[in-house]
């Protein structure tokens, strides 16, 4: 029935344990070399204009993928926003710059990856817009104060958390697409089998959107490796971090995540759209310029309005001191 069936003891490995590993899963020659095609452009126009504005040095236009990204971060320039899958938090403009191509809407909306979603929450699938693009230098390379989750290891933490509480119920899945490989050296994921059947733990908003280590076991963690086309998929609740990169090169993922259509993303302010449905299939979202027109809308919307909120932590809670 499914191009990609699940086992019984994959589903039951799911269930029990609230996270499943898939190998192979992203064709590469498809689905994954289209995508670092559509990124090496990408980050090269990134990079031409701030060798043009004497920003960095015109050397690092020959540099590999890899070496752009370390040169923009050495080079104190932001390259997560202009190559992240969503709009930020907080203040939005006009021009807050994202991507939303052809080749990541190739991937969102991959026939392989929804099979396996289908078989854990069902036929009625959204795109949920809570989704990123993590791509993390080799830390040794960081600053001492960098804090962002997009570029170094992940605090722990659960997906419920980075919603607003209207989703709190929401069925709903992450799927974690290996680029490069990821492994214990390089920051891959680490996970507490079965935390996703506890209930949701109070989050700290700040340095990172984190469970304090106080009210934390880690002693069950387990580091969740995967090769370059696979994917980790995980329930809401399902407690995670990801370790420290500590490899000389950068490693690189995405993350997405699909709930139940007509169930709340959890974000509502950014756009959601369905992605799969047996029972209406017409309202399947299929053109990948109409998706990026909908950020867009989204950012035209929201450049006038207060600043984003995404969560709903205090900074001030006693549990946070
Ligand atoms: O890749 C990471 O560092 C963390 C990813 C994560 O927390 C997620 O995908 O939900
Ligand atoms: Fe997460």
């Amino acid at each position: 029935m499914f191009a990609q069936s699940l086992s019984a003891a994959q589903l039951k490995q799911f269930h029990d344990s609230g996270y499943l590993v898939i190998d192979g899963i992203v064709d590469v020659r498809t689905v994954l070399h289209p995508l670092i095609e559509e990124y090496d452009l990408l980050l090269s126009s990134i990079c031409d204009a701030w060798i043009e504005q004497k920003l960095l040095e015109p050397v690092v236009g020959q540099y590999s993928f890899a070496d752009k990204i370390r040169a923009a971060y050495s080079a104190g320039l932001d390259f997560f926003q202009p190559l992240d899958i969503s709009l930020p938090p907080g203040e939005i403009q006009s021009d807050t710059p994202f991507h939303a191509g052809p080749a990541v809407f190739n991937l969102i909306t991959n026939e392989k990856l929804l099979d396996i979603v289908e078989q854990l929450i069902g036929s009625e699938l959204t795109s949920n817009p809570i989704q990123h693009v993590r791509i993390k230098p080799p830390a040794v390379e960081l600053n001492d104060d960098e804090i962002r989750a997009h570029i170094t290891h992940t605090d722990w933490h659960q997906d419920r958390a980075v919603t607003l509480e209207e989703a709190d119920t929401t069925e709903m899945v992450t799927v974690w697409v290996a680029v490069t490989d990821a492994t214990v050296e390089n920051g891959c994921l680490q996970v507490i089998p079965g935390s996703h059947r506890e209930a949701m733990q109070r989050h700290c908003p700040s340095p990172q959107l984190s469970i304090p280590l106080s009210q934390l076991n880690v002693d069950s963690a387990v580091p969740v490796p995967v090769k370059a086309g696979g994917a980790v998929l995980f329930h809401p609740q399902t407690i995670h971090a990801s370790l420290t990169n500590l490899s000389d090169s950068i490693r690189w993922s995405f993350d997405l995540r699909y709930n139940v259509t007509g169930q709340s993303t959890g974000r509502p302010m950014f756009p959601e759209f369905i992605v799969r449905s047996k029972q209406n299939s017409a309202s399947v979202t299929v053109d990948a310029n109409r998706w990026r027109c909908m950020w867009e809308e989204a950012r035209d919307v929201l450049s006038v309005e207060p600043p984003v909120v995404i969560h709903r932590w205090p900074e001030d809670s006693v549990y946070c001191a």
